[in-house]
């Protein structure tokens, strides 16, 4: 198999149309007369996937013949997008698949377009691990992705005139050509039930709800390389034995069923709302799914690996198990469970297996994001993890104790109350003595209380209210309701991984002096920073075809698509009129193709050669798309207050454009939505602003979306409240392909600037060591806004833009009460910053040469955002995993 599979001829066009007839003829999803379009794509796509069968066929048997160290990606998101051209673009075979097309009566492109988007994920985090996974692939690291496979990806936004309308994404209507059913590949998952102990003194977990997990393969090919590696999806079901016949044949169909749709249920959707506690529950479900299912799979193929000597101990020698946020936490207590209920471990031995095996990569400061699950849900449906996760806890609180002794029992409890897994519950009866206190005067407790919230950080955004809270309570002297007894994953991760990891360096440096700051003090060696990138394939190359093929020229070869640090040799040719003229070029022609798309999804036609200004992410009020918003009010009520030759001089003409989704439940995200659209239907239909001004909101961005938006954009903006942002890699994409970023020091912002050079980036805004005091400063009362900012507000409280009521939406940028009030997101005191630094966007966008200069500077200084930089350094100082290539 080997020697045929090395000495194998690459597919040419006449064999590729061939295998593409083929699979048209036998594929049993459309009727066999007619070769359209969507039976085209299948296919092709069918056709692309035996190659990768082939290679991903060679690779598993090599990392299992060699038995080499495996790295394992848990990620509750892969927001892989399409496929198609990507994987004939890894292959190298795009020109042959294109002239196969040709003859079949099709373009490429045509049948590339008919592949829905794969949106299993909601945003920058899934976007990422799909990022990873191609780079895992390219660069023949041993590695898989591990998965859900829900039925609907995310959801489909509408935009109607009411703003943002959610409608189910079918995504898996017309079968997926890239999976591989796995039937022989399942796991039972259990839910619920009790903990008993066996007569062999070992706990055994019975009853409950069984279900099981089967698994859908997805080949994942590196680009140039014959690495395929394996993205593994599970989907659940009951046990077919659970089928309740005899229900069924009573007539009572409902209840025959029952079972196996609560099994699916599982997997039909990413993020069930989870108001509910039924939400809740399916949320939890879909974790431990993933986990569980995962695990099984990991150590069965260590066990059949290990060939009848398993050593336990080489686990984490062979297994790294990645956990993509919290969403995965569970892998831990499930990890320790497995070892001691099912393998016979101690305790001791399966804690230090579980500790070297997994590593945890935080994504987020902001506190609603950093999971706590009910203990009393848990415990309902994972009574033996609870019981795992107390003893974890109680190992930790001697740890603690251990580290700091009783001599200060109050600097002993602050640490306790803030590095416990559990939260709100008791100490243990053999430490709870030394905390036993005299009666305290209810101010001196409020004090203590509140001093202790002010050291906790700027980024708990709770921060405001809870100190109300204990103000409210110590004059009211009401009882205090009984907080929740709560499970803190992030907490669980931190314990129980041996690496914690940030994505960007300001992000990683939060991590350890303010989120985790305490867990930093007790174990500094765990806490690392891992800048996020992006594929430098899907994301110049294949998007940006024009773009791509100047690079190529003036670099004189391709290498760079391998080993981005080539870019920076454009550096030397910023200058170069040709290089200039030709760069343009390539970025009108992605900007024609983007107003045809615009015109055709949304009905507004614009100037191609106005500026594109595009913020595209997920809508949320700390990314601050109501900032910018509110910019293009100022700038349009200024506009107005002109004549035509006033306005022209001062402005350049824009298209701004808006894309992303709002939480279907998140109420001031799609408030924010329905307010740009109708900013953008009372400044386009204005005939006095004409071409100068034009605001779009793009429905229902995704992958694809961002594919053809990016490579057109000239400035992008990564505007968040400073501290906020992890990283973003949007920023990353849009400086690859030749956009200026205007942004505040957040996330990646603060290294794409170093990197592009400062003369290259709008830089404007509040730095995040100054977050917290504005804050402060703001309850006081002690702010003063701008004119501006005020007179756009009223601007628009006027009903300059058409009869919704925004006086709450403005309203949430003033007064001075916590959380979501009190402009919590600082879009007031950045205001004045940010517009003036919008001006001197105008200035140098009128110089078109010192743009196209700061765009081709931002494209060669983009190069450390190529995530094969990032798997490298996961690669060695995390999972300690080598390449293995076939030759
Ligand atoms: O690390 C990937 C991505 C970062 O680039 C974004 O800055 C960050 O917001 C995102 N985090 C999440 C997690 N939840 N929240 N919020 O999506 O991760």
């Amino acid at each position: 198999f080997l020697f045929l599979f090395l000495f194998r001829v690459p597919p040419d066009a006449e064999s590729i149309a061939s295998s593409i007839t083929y699979h048209a003829e036998f594929t049993p999803l459309f009727s066999s007369e007619s070769f359209e379009l969507p039976k085209a794509f299948f296919a092709t796509a069918q056709s692309v996937r035996d190659e990768l069968i082939i290679n991903w066929n060679a690779t598993y048997d090599l990392h299992k013949r060699m038995n080499v160290k495996q790295a394992y990606y848990l990620s509750m998101e892969f927001l892989q997008g399409r496929a198609l051209l990507n994987a004939v673009g890894n292959l190298e075979l795009t020109g042959e698949y294109a002239k196969a097309l040709q003859k079949l009566g099709h373009t490429l492109e045509n049948v590339a377009s008919q592949e829905p988007d794969a949106a299993l994920g909601n945003g920058g985090l899934g976007r990422l691990a799909s990022c990873f996974l191609d780079s895992l692939a390219t660069l023949n690291y041993p590695a898989w992705g591990y998965g859900l496979r829900y039925k609907h990806g995310l959801f489909k936004q509408i935009i109607t005139k009411d703003g943002q309308e959610e409608v189910a994404e079918n995504w898996l209507e017309n079968g997926n050509p890239w999976e591989i059913v796995r039937n022989d590949v399942s796991y039972p998952v259990k839910f619920g039930g009790k903990v008993v102990t066996g007569s062999d003194g070992k706990m055994r977990w019975i009853g409950g709800e069984d279900i099981v997990a089967v698994a859908y393969d997805v080949p994942i090919p590196g680009y140039k390389t014959k690495t395929t590696i394996n993205l593994r999806l599970w989907s659940t079901k009951v046990p077919s034995e659970q089928f309740d016949l005899h229900s069924f044949n009573a007539g009572e169909h409902t209840k025959a069923c029952e079972a196996q749709a609560n099994a699916e249920k599982i997997c039909y959707i990413l993020y069930p709302g989870d108001e509910s506690e039924e939400g809740k529950i399916l949320r939890l479900k879909q974790q431990y799914t993933l986990c569980s299912a995962s695990l099984q799979d990991i150590i069965s193929r260590f066990e059949r690996r290990s060939g009848g000597n398993v050593r336990w101990e080489e686990f984490p020698e062979k297994v790294a198990v990645q956990m993509n946020d919290t969403h995965p936490t569970l892998c831990i207590p499930e990890l320790m469970r497995i070892l001691m209920d099912l393998k016979g471990m101690s305790w001791e031995e399966a804690w230090r297996i579980t500790q070297r095996t997994v590593a945890y990569t935080n994504h987020t400061v902001l506190p609603e994001a950093l999971e706590k699950w009910s203990y009393d849900i848990m415990q309902r449906l994972l009574p033996r993890h609870v019981e795992i996760i107390e003893m974890i806890d109680e190992q930790l609180v001697e740890d603690i104790i251990s580290e700091y002794g009783t001599s200060n029992p109050e600097m002993l409890e602050k640490k306790l109350v803030s590095m416990r897994i559990l939260e709100n519950f008791e100490l243990p009866a053999s430490i709870a003595d030394l905390f036993a206190k005299p009666e305290e005067s209810p101010t001196d407790e409020t004090d203590l209380e509140v001093e202790a919230d002010d050291e906790v950080s700027h980024s708990d955004t709770t921060e405001l209210e809870e100190e109300d809270t204990q103000k409210n309570k110590a004059l009211s002297k009401e009882p205090a309701p009984i907080p929740p007894k709560m499970v803190r994953m992030a907490n669980l991760c931190v314990v129980g991984g041996h690496a914690v990891n940030g994505v960007a360096e300001i992000h990683s440096e939060i991590v350890k002096k303010e989120v985790f700051n305490d867990f930093f003090q007790l174990w500094p060696e765990k806490f690392q920073n891992k800048t996020n990138g992006v594929t430098p394939r899907r994301w110049i190359d294949f998007c940006n075809h024009d773009l791509s093929a100047v690079i190529t020229k003036w670099i004189g070869n391709r290498d760079w698509v391998l080993k981005t640090e080539k870019l920076a040799e454009l550096r030397k040719f910023a200058d170069n009129e040709d290089l200039q003229i030709e760069w343009r070029t390539a970025k009108r022609s992605n900007k024609i193709k983007v107003a045809s798309f615009l015109k055709e999804k949304t009905g507004y036609s614009v100037n191609p050669d106005a500026m594109f200004d595009i913020q595209v992410k997920r809508i949320h009020e700390y990314k601050r798309q109501l900032l910018n918003i509110l910019g293009i009010v100022y700038r349009y009520k200024k506009m107005k207050e002109m004549t035509a030759a006033e306005r022209e001089a001062k402005f350049v003409p824009r298209v701004c454009i808006f894309g992303g989704k709002a939480f279907a439940t998140y109420v001031q995200a799609k408030r924010i939505v329905k307010f740009i659209t109708d900013v953008g239907a009372t400044i386009n239909h204005d005939s006095d602003i004409g071409d100068l001004l034009k605001v779009i909101f793009v429905p229902d961005y995704n992958v694809s979306v961002a594919e053809l938006l990016i490579p057109a954009s000239e400035l992008s903006q990564h505007i968040s409240t400073a501290g906020m942002e992890a990283s973003g890699t949007s920023n990353m994409k849009f400086a690859m392909n030749g956009c200026v970023l205007i942004g505040t020091l957040d996330g990646a912002n603060v290294e794409i600037r170093e990197e592009v050079g400062e003369d290259n980036f709008f830089l404007f805004g509040a730095e995040a060591h100054e977050i917290a005091e504005l804050r402060k400063e703001r309850a006081a009362g002690k702010f003063v806004p701008d004119e501006r900012f005020e007179e756009v507000k009223k601007f628009v409280k006027s009903g300059a833009f058409g009869p919704y009521n925004y006086d709450e939406l403005m309203e949430s940028l003033e007064g001075n009460e916590g959380f979501g009030l009190g402009d919590y997101f600082l879009v007031g005191k950045d205001f004045p910053v940010y517009i003036e630094c919008q001006e001197k966007v105008d200035v140098a966008y009128r110089d078109q040469k010192r743009w196209t200069k700061m765009s081709i500077l931002n494209t060669a200084g983009s190069y450390k955002f190529s995530s094969d930089r990032t798997i490298h350094e996961y690669a060695k100082d995390i999972w300690n995993i080598e390449p293995l290539e076939m030759i």
